[in-house]
């Protein structure tokens, strides 16, 4: 296969896969800035049991979000596919290798050398291990002719389980072009027509409407609770659906919608005296070019922002308080991020710019106010605040 065999249309991957025996889509996706950024290393759980509830699924390490993912593969008709779904957070740094050991603890081999990770330590090694007790997680997805089938690790409550409310169905998928990355495209909801709660209350049937081959689908259930009253700790599943098996559907009569949702990518404007132009670019290894800005009490500020960097990054004014809990909340957009620029809807924000293609700029204008402060510059694409940030002072005129 050579580079020239794939049109660069930016179709899916998985409709040019059709056309070109030798391009495979993959198992499993994980949805880009949700679930990581970077995955690395990939561990079996081989532990009998000794590391939780988990037995024959794969650990996905993270580097540049310093977390580890978790993947449910079945196959279907030949074809390998399931669900990958959120493990563990925080890691000191960049995750990049594990390995049991010998009692079934997780060790955990971590770096940021050459690529910044979140968890901010130039490298770590941790050990990870189960602690006995088992977490309300989603454990097994699988899919079924009509929605999946969710084996949960614990007893749910029954009237949270049984109402279709408590579940959100979406599918997506992503250009398969040579530009780097791809917002999610095709973005449909899908209606849960039915929920169905099995006798020992470990198992949940979603109904709902067309399934989509080559498709990621976010299944999550932000109203289900355990038979103890607790939410899942990773309310959100993402299986990539590659077959739909066939049989009986015990779907009735219901129509897909597609979702839609509005962008909000604005800079605020201010008028009065003639701004102060800055500008600011991108270094490797996930960096502005400047670190510090100097601006006068009051002043207006045009400050444009080239992206001469390979990535997607923007620029974010933030109040210096704010500025991790921005970065954060940025992260927690999911699917929504791409199109919000990976801004949040926060009072903190002062002004941003686009999210910016490599070699694309923007320029925002802005007012400081009338008495010295700082404020953080900072870019919120998931995994790059950490290393992405400045500071503008603003001193007395
Ligand atoms: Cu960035």
């Amino acid at each position: 296969l050579k580079p020239e065999d794939i049109p660069d249309t930016g179709r899916p991957l998985f409709e040019i896969a059709k056309e070109i025996d030798a391009l495979k889509p993959p198992a499993v996706w994980f949805p880009h800035t949700i679930l990581g950024i970077s995955t690395s290393d990939i561990l079996p759980d081989t532990t009998g049991g000794r590391f939780g509830p988990f037995e024959g699924q794969l650990f996905v390490g993270d580097q540049g979000h310093s977390k580890i993912a978790r993947v449910y593969l079945e196959k279907v008709q030949g074809v390998y596919q399931g669900a990958a779904i959120a493990f563990r957070e925080g890691f000191a740094s960049g995750v990049l290798r594990m390995a049991w050991d010998p009692e079934g603890g997780m060790m955990v081999g971590q770096t940021s050398r050459g690529w910044a990770a979140t968890g901010g330590r130039p490298y770590a090694l941790q050990r990870l291990v189960w602690t006995g007790k088992i977490p309300f997680e989603m454990n097994e997805v699988r899919i079924m002719p009509d929605g999946f089938l969710i084996t949960l690790t614990q007893a749910v409550d029954e009237a949270s389980a049984a109402d279709a409310a408590s579940y959100s169905v979406e599918s997506f998928t992503y250009k398969y072009h040579s530009a780097y990355g791809s917002e999610p495209i095709n973005i449909a909801s899908h209606k849960v027509t039915n929920a169905i709660v099995s006798e020992d209350g470990r198992e949940v049937r979603l109904v709902l409407n067309g399934l989509r081959e080559g498709y990621i689908h976010s299944i999550t259930a932000p109203g289900l609770r355990s038979k103890d009253g607790l939410p899942l700790l990773h309310p959100a599943a993402f299986y990539t659906v590659n077959r739909t098996p066939e049989g009986a559907s015990l779907l009735t009569d219901a129509d897909s919608e597609n979702a839609t949702q509005s962008a909000d990518p604005s800079a605020q404007a201010s008028e009065n005296k003639p701004p102060v132009a800055l500008s600011v670019g991108t270094l490797p290894n996930l960096q502005f070019s400047t670190d510090e800005f100097t601006v006068a009490a009051g002043s207006n500020i045009s400050l444009t922002f080239n992206n001469d960097d390979d990535m997607l990054h923007n620029l974010v004014v933030v109040e210096s308080a704010a500025a991790d809990d921005v970065a954060l909340a940025a992260m927690q957009l999911g699917l929504k991020g791409h199109e919000m620029q990976y801004v949040p809807d926060s009072d903190a924000v002062l002004a941003h710019t686009k999210l910016l293609e490599p070699g694309d700029s923007d320029t925002i204008v802005f007012s400081v106010p009338d008495t010295p402060g700082e404020y953080v510059f900072v870019c919120t694409f998931p995994g790059h605040a950490n290393t992405m940030r400045g500071v503008i002072r603003v001193v007395d005129s």
